[in-house]
């Protein structure tokens, strides 16, 4: 029997799927009787990855950074910036075990892994099919307006705000493998589901209100600076609810681990010659995807944290202005 870890993109749907879609793949063509561990990672400013964690027979990473550590024997992302250096880019394009798998164009990790799955190891994706469907709209953010992306009727938006605002450890760890055995409506009336999701949708409730108020929407941009409040998790289409017309979102946030910069694109209201956010955040020591990206510092580095988002926030106001684009 086989001892598997499971390093998966902490407090993401996305995240949190691929890590049961891989146990899936795993279990039905790797090793039937295999045991998974789960361990949540995050983007911080330092140390991604702690090796001393990397002790499984097998540790995959899924929807997560490229670790070249040798006892990484499974990989799958999908992010822009999936590589901390051109060196860990190299070490990827020079593996030939077939088991690390890399697509910036797929919606979501969770759909990739199906798709790996399916084309390369004889996997049946279908009963993980709601769950890749899911993934696949929460990552791309296909919902039909920023109205229904912040009202949560669906189970798996009400899910999702339980598995970004959860402060519990194990919350993720029961439900991974949960995913597995229970549809996603069955999953939201789970007692320990409810749980957690009662106070936070209160607490959503209170983010939109207090939202309204220190929203900053001008030139196209929404700026906002919640490191006052103890509110990471925050669901991040209530700005273009908000602003309907904004173009991009930069707003600061902070938690115990990390101050954090997060720069988004309003899904429902795109302009030609949009910036790539990954490829901006990156240039402050950030990633993500094309349409949003973050940014993390040091817990303490509120300042620099601060310059950097109204920097951000600026240049992206006079890109809107010289390509004539802003409308707010
Ligand atoms: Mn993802």
């Amino acid at each position: 029997m086989r001892r598997v870890r499971v390093f998966f993109h902490d407090k993401c749907f996305d995240g949190s799927v691929s890590a049961a879609v891989f146990s899936a793949l795993y279990r039905a063509r790797i090793q039937a009787e295999a045991e998974f561990e789960y361990r949540g990672l995050a983007h911080k400013a330092n140390d991604l990855f702690n090796p001393a964690e990397f002790t499984g027979d097998e540790n995959a990473i899924v929807d997560f950074k490229y670790s070249p550590d040798p006892r990484i024997t499974w990989w799958f992302d999908h992010h822009q910036s999936a590589f901390l250096s051109a060196a860990d880019a190299e070490h990827f394009r020079q593996d030939a075990g077939g088991r690390k798998f890399y697509d910036p164009e797929s919606p979501s990790c969770a759909s990739f892994i199906a798709h790996i799955g399916r084309e390369r190891f004889g996997f049946d994706s279908a009963p993980v099919a709601e769950l890749t469907r899911w993934s696949d709209i929460i990552d791309s953010a296909s919902f039909a307006s920023a109205e229904a992306a912040v009202a949560l009727a669906e189970p798996a938006l009400k899910l999702t705000l339980a598995i970004e605002g959860s402060r519990r450890p194990d919350f993720l760890q029961r439900l991974i493998p949960d995913y597995l055995r229970h549809s996603l409506e069955q999953l939201l009336r789970l007692d320990y589901v409810q749980q957690e999701l009662q106070p936070l949708l209160e607490r959503h409730r209170e983010t939109q209100k207090l939202m309204r108020g220190l929203l900053d929407c001008h030139g196209g941009v929404a700026y906002f600076d919640l490191t006052e409040y103890d509110l990471e998790g925050y669901n991040k289409f209530i700005p273009y609810a908000l602003c309907p017309r904004t173009v991009y979102s930069v707003g600061v946030s902070r938690s115990s681990f990390r101050t954090k910069v997060s720069v988004g694109s309003n899904p429902w209201h795109a302009v030609p010659g949009m910036i790539n956010l990954a490829s901006l955040c990156e240039q402050y020591g950030g990633g993500g995807h094309p349409r949003v990206g973050a940014i993390s510092f040091e817990p303490g580095a509120l300042q620099a944290a601060r310059q950097a988002a109204q920097d951000i926030a600026g240049l992206l106001r006079r890109q809107l202005q010289n390509g004539g684009a802003a409308e707010n």
